[in-house]
C-alpha cells in the first residue's frame, strides 16, 4: 500500500488490504515533516514511522495484520485534528473463507 502524506491529508492506494503481511510505503510529498502510524480497532498504535523529511522524505512498514479496521494517522501535534488520518479494511481473501 503507497500512502500520500501531505498537509493536512493522508491519500492511499488501497482501500482494502488482504489479511498477512501488509507493507506500507509513505511518501510525504508535503512542505512539513510527517509521522504515520497505523492504530487498530482497539485503539492501539500497531507500527509508526520515523518522522519523515519534507518534499519528498519516505518511510515504510512491513507489519503482519489480521482482519479489521485500521487508522493511519499522523501524530505530529495538531495534525490529526486538522483531519490528517485515513482508514483501510484488511480482509480474508475469498478463496479462504
Ligand atoms: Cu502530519
Amino acid at each position: 500500500m503507497l500512502v500520500y502524506a501531505r498537509e493536512y491529508r493522508l491519500n492511499l492506494s488501497r482501500k482494502v488490504v488482504p489479511e498477512g503481511v501488509v507493507v506500507v510505503q509513505v511518501s510525504n510529498i508535503g512542505e512539513d515533516p510527517h509521522d504515520v502510524a497505523i492504530r487498530n480497532a482497539k485503539g492501539k498504535d500497531v507500527a509508526v514511522t520515523p518522522v519523515i523529511k519534507a518534499n519528498g522524505g519516505r518511510a515504510q512498514m512491513r507489519l503482519r495484520l489480521t482482519r479489521g479496521r485500521y487508522t493511519l494517522w499522523c501524530r505530529v501535534p495538531g495534525h490529526l485534528g486538522h483531519g490528517m488520518k485515513a482508514t483501510f479494511i484488511v480482509k480474508v481473501p475469498a478463496r479462504r473463507r
